[in-house]
């Protein structure tokens, strides 16, 4: 299956940084490290959140002492994006996709790679009757479970950080379940239940991204990376059956018809997109009589 790939970082060199301090200004050109850029001034910023040394963020006071492009303790430090460079003044790493116009963490916990992961849970848009719905120009419609974030108001998919020692297809599960179906205030028994089939309906999923996510909270220090993987529920009758129910960081929750044109949070349309692609080319595969859909 085929992996998304985008080019210059482009939601991380907003005005402001998530309406707070302003941003240098970056052009394209000087975007890349390599690029010189000698009046660069970037805003050092730290958001107290962050500077009051939650369990999930670094002790600046440590920095020297952390093993960058290294598995760190029970913290990963390394980037699917290969081997990052530190900044030699001041001993933190340099983004890897290049200027920001905002140094430090920002937002973000860790220097460096702030691993994440991202579900993207579809399934086939079905009339009434329960046949596929076929778009103007004869493509099958596909919905995804799309959330609401509460920070920035845009809709994307329901994932979450990779907390120190847990594995990707774990954060996975527990992140849908938090945002997509509200089960942190689930009973025990329903929570038993909901990891039983989501557990099993999340087994076989396919890896759509890998790296860098062009996320708003991104400085030149600090980013966020994210596996994003596609769990398909062909017949409907899995996720397609449970009661969504927002929760956690997700203000809503829904079923959303995918689109060329949809906007959604950081790089996620770009995942979507790969996956709607996947999926599109191996429906024609399996139809070969059928519409054309080899294109988006
Ligand atoms: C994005 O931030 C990732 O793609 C993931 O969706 C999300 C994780 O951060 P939180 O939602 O936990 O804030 O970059």
């Amino acid at each position: 299956m085929a992996v998304a790939k985008f080019p210059l970082h482009t939601k991380c060199r907003n005005a402001t940084y998530l309406g707070g301090p302003e941003r240098a200004h970056v052009d394209d050109s000087n975007v890349p490290w390599t690029s010189r850029f000698d009046d660069y001034s970037p805003f050092e910023y730290l958001a107290p959140s962050v500077a009051a040394q939650p369990v999930w963020a670094d002790d600046r006071k440590k920095l020297a002492a952390m093993m960058f492009n290294k598995i760190d303790g029970n913290v990963s430090r390394v980037s699917y994006e290969g081997t990052y460079a530190l900044d030699p003044k001041s001993g933190m790493p340099l983004n890897p996709r290049g200027r920001t116009g905002i140094c430090e963490r920002g937002l973000l916990g860790r220097y460096g790679p702030n691993h994440a992961a991202d579900p993207v849970v579809t399934r086939w848009k079905r009339d009434a009757k329960g046949k596929i719905m076929f778009s103007a120009d004869h493509k099958p419609m596909v919905e995804f479970v799309a959330i609401k974030r509460k920070d920035t108001g845009e809709w994307g998919f329901p994932g979450g950080m990779v907390e120190p020692g847990a594995t990707v297809n774990r954060t996975l599960l527990a992140e849908f379940g938090e945002e997509a179906m509200n089960s942190l205030e689930m009973t025990p028994e329903e929570h038993r239940d909901m990891e039983q089939k989501l557990g099993e309906f999340f087994k076989n999923g396919t890896v759509v991204y890998q790296g860098y996510v062009d996320d708003p909270r991104n400085t030149d220090n600090a980013w966020m990376e994210t596996v994003a993987m596609h769990f398909h529920d062909e017949k409907g009758d899995v996720v397609g059956r449970f009661n969504l129910k927002s929760g956690d960081d997700a203000g809503e929750v829904a079923w959303t018809t995918i689109t060329a044109d949809l906007k959604l949070y950081a790089s996620h349309a770009v995942f979507l997109h790969q996956a709607w692609k996947n999926l599109l080319d191996s429906y024609a595969a399996a139809h070969p009589k059928g519409a054309s859909v080899t294109t988006l």
